[in-house]
This record gives C-alpha cells, structure tokens and sequence, in this order.
C-alpha cells in the first residue's frame, strides 16, 4: 500500500470514529450491523513499553474480534433490533427481549467499549485542551489529581470491569466504575453520563507484561493517552 493510500484509510477511519462517537448528547453507534472490527490507528507496538504488542494483538483482534462475533449471532436471530443503533439498544436495555439483553449487555458493551478505548491511546505526546484542563482543576485539582483518582477508581474494581470519566447530565466531569462490559450509556447504569475517557482494567488488557501488578499498568496507561480525542469528546 502506498503512503497516500494509507493516509487516506487512516483519514477515513478518524472521520468515521469522529462520527461514530460524536460528542456528548449526540454520540451515534459505533456502527451499524453487521458490525465489524474495527482498525487501531497504530500498531500493535506503537504502545510499548506501557502495552506490549501482544497484549494489543490478542485484545484487538481475538477479544474484542470474539464481542462482535457473539453480538452479530445474537442480533442475526432479531431483525427488528439490527438496524438500532448500538447506543440505542443500550439506551432500552432492560426493555429488549432477555436473551437479546444479555448479548447488547456482553457482546454489545464489549465492542463499544473496546472500538472507545483504542480511540483513546496513542503512541504520541498529547495534551488535553486548556478547556478540559480548566475543567480537570475545577473537579479533581489538578490534572495529576484526576490521574491519582482514576486510577485508584480503577484498582477498587473487583474482578473485570471499566473506570470511566463521564460528562453527567448536570454537565459536571464524575469518575465511575462499571463490572464486565457494562457502560454509563446503559439505561439501568448506576450512574449514567457520556464518557469522555475509559480504561480497561480486565486482566486480558495488563496480564501478559504486569501480571498481578494492575497498579503498574494503571500508572503506566497515562504515557499513552489520547488527550486530544478525550478533549474532542469534551465540550
Ligand atoms: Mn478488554
């Protein structure tokens, strides 16, 4: 492939994700059934030494890969959900039948989640934007003291889950946890909002290089944030 052709998929991929997240109060879905994987916009090593490469590799392309298998077998059996948008379903959860319920919940999370999340990594040095860092000082302190407290959020996860930062519907800036797959957007969320920034905090997302040590994985992940994509997804 040649450099043109690469920077125009690169260039399509960011407006695509531009327009599948949208920002707060209208974020769109991810995409549309039947939903696909979708490409990092670095590669599997660009991360290292905070993620190793085949940490990406097994989580980008057999994890995250197997979350859309499950929900596309789920959706295929309820025509009348697949051209719902995924936020839609999450938005009616608790409603949709219960065998539908379980996969927009599982699978369904689970692609979202993870199609947010590499959008929220990059291999460069960022910055968030002076409007974000206000509103970081005005919330948590200062920016250090949101890191320290979402990571420490992120430590008190029992077992498998995420910490987020959502925009809540007061508009005020709030960490918060979820179990699994589950996310803010959800209907029956215990505190729902628009996330602006989430970390996985699986054991398939740090095992392979920290082992036990999720502290170490939750200091390291700072050196690889996106904060230009965190500070679009913020107005
Ligand atoms: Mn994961």
């Amino acid at each position: 492939m040649d450099n043109t052709r690469r920077d125009f998929i690169k260039t399509s991929v960011l407006a695509a994700g531009a327009l599948t997240f949208g920002l707060p109060g209208k974020a769109k879905a991810v995409s549309e059934y039947p939903y696909v994987l979708p490409s990092l916009l670095y590669s599997f090593n660009a991360l290292e030494p905070h993620i190793d490469a085949l940490t990406m590799e097994i989580h980008h392309d057999k994890h995250h890969k197997t979350y859309i298998d499950k929900l596309n077998a789920a959706l295929e059996k309820f025509p009348d959900y697949q051209t719902k948008g995924l936020q839609d379903l999450f938005e009616q959860i608790s409603l949709l039948p219960d065998e539908l319920k379980v996969a927009v919940r599982n699978h369904g999370g689970g692609h979202w989640n993870h199609s947010f999340f590499w959008q929220l990594l990059s291999p460069e040095n960022t910055l968030p934007s002076a409007t974000l860092i206000d509103a970081f000082n005005k919330s948590f302190g200062s920016m250090d003291q949101l890191k320290a407290a979402m990571s420490k959020s992120g430590l008190s996860v029992f077992g498998s889950g995420w910490v987020w930062l959502i925009v809540t519907a007061e508009k005020e800036l709030k960490i918060v946890t979820t179990s699994n797959q589950n996310n803010p957007l959800m209907r029956d969320a215990v505190d729902k909002g628009t996330p602006i920034l989430a970390i996985d905090v699986w054991e398939h997302a740090y095992y392979l290089k920290y082992q036990n040590k999720r502290n170490e994985y939750l200091d390291g992940i700072w050196n690889v944030i996106n904060w230009k994509r965190v500070s679009e997804l913020y107005f």
